[in-house]
């Protein structure tokens, strides 16, 4: 058995960022995963993750997102990469859906530049766009995209300069609490500690089922399609995008080295039972909302991808974010149920989970993502 200050479970966009801010906190720490590092077979791969404050789910993530671009600012300087790229974002929907009513409170309240775009100067200035009749369109300059491999891969290595041990290809196949912490079990070894991160992605169930309510894991497929010259030759003008859509929620990126653009549908989703088990081949079913979406509303972009990566939402009852410590054991904290939009938020809340462990409380304004409000579980 080792012993160290802190275990994290999963070094995804979560776990890497906790091994890191925990490592920086002077803690001895391990963190292990089943796969490599920067892995394909989880919810943070596919090239490009959204950054944006103005935020239609809920503005009280909006100091989360402050202190957010902070630290991916530092993590950039660290890393001598850069990880986020403010290309801008474009809004586009119903004005009484929630992205467009939501994006326009989140920015009033907290005080953001969310440009309004008159319908008539909305096709002129977006020439990559076709923007529907009853479409209110705004633009958020600050935000982007984060390279969603390297940000992970950044956080891994800052931690392991910082004395952290992440262990990969190592299945945890249980944890539990000791006399003095914990313990958790793989195939091959025992690690002991005095406290425990748990950040299992889609694997979230299966670690905390006798406290989580139950988290749907959905399977996302994104696209690459191929684009004509003006998106290339324009590509640092080019803004990502979310279309509030009839058929659903579609997203998507400018293209990068100038051959494709990333597209995909943020709504639907087929349930995964087990996510070892997910089908990461494409299917027609998949491409076909993707078709119709580029085919009505992107200009210049072929309907027809010529790359896919399959992911996975872990999605709580609610849609936002869980982030508590653990209600029976103070010394084990869990950040679970991202519900599709939590990478952006990795920097910040790699460093809320630290706070929890070594103080039990976190500085930032985040009750809002505490477990209690689904109430308490049976048995608990
Ligand atoms: O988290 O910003 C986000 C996002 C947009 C589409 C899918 N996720």
């Amino acid at each position: 058995a080792h012993t160290f200050d802190c275990i994290v479970i999963g070094l995804g966009g979560f776990g890497s960022s906790a091994l890191y801010h925990l490592a920086r906190n002077g803690l001895k720490v391990i963190g292990i995963d089943r796969f490599p590092p920067a892995h394909r077979f989880g919810s943070s791969h596919g090239r490009t993750r959204m950054i944006r404050k103005a935020y239609f789910e809920h503005p009280d993530y909006v100091p989360l997102l402050h202190r957010a671009y902070a630290l991916w600012a530092e993590l950039e300087e660290d890393y001598q990469e850069q990880l986020y790229f403010e290309c801008g974002l474009v809004l586009a929907g119903d004005p009484k859906g929630e992205t467009i009513s939501g994006a326009r409170h989140a920015a009033k309240l907290h005080n953001l530049t969310l440009e309004e775009i008159a319908r008539s100067d909305a096709a002129s200035r977006f020439p990559g766009f076709q923007f529907r009749d009853d479409h209110e369109v705004v633009f958020e300059p600050q935000a982007g995209y984060l390279r969603v491999e390297d940000c992970v891969l950044a956080h891994l290595e800052a931690a392991e300069r910082l004395g952290a041990i992440p262990v990969f290809g190592e299945a945890v196949q249980s944890w539990s609490v000791t006399e003095h912490g914990v313990c958790v079990e793989t195939k091959d070894e025992r690690f002991e500690a005095a406290s425990l991160i748990i950040a299992g992605g889609a694997w979230s169930n299966q670690l905390l089922n006798d406290v989580l309510p139950p988290l749907q894991v959905l399977r996302k497929v994104q696209f690459w399609c191929p684009v004509q010259p003006e998106w290339s030759a324009a590509s640092q003008q080019n803004p990502a995008f979310y279309f509030d859509m009839p058929e659903g929620g579609f997203y998507g990126f400018p293209s990068q080295e100038g051959c494709t653009l990333k597209v995909a549908q943020h709504s639907g989703g087929e349930v995964v039972d087990d996510p070892l088990l997910v089908d990461y081949a494409c299917k027609q079913s998949d491409r076909d909302p993707i078709e119709q979406f580029v085919k009505s509303t992107l200009r210049g972009v072929s309907p027809w991808p010529v790359e896919h990566a399959v992911c996975m939402y872990t999605m709580s009852p609610d849609g936002h974010f869980i982030i508590d410590r653990h209600p029976l054991h103070s010394h084990v904290v869990m950040a679970a149920g991202f519900s599709g939009h939590g990478f952006k938020f990795t920097s910040v809340i790699g460093e809320a989970l630290t706070e929890l462990v070594m103080t039990g409380r976190t500085s930032l304004p985040m009750d809002f993502l505490k477990l209690d409000r689904f109430g308490h579980k049976q048995g608990v």
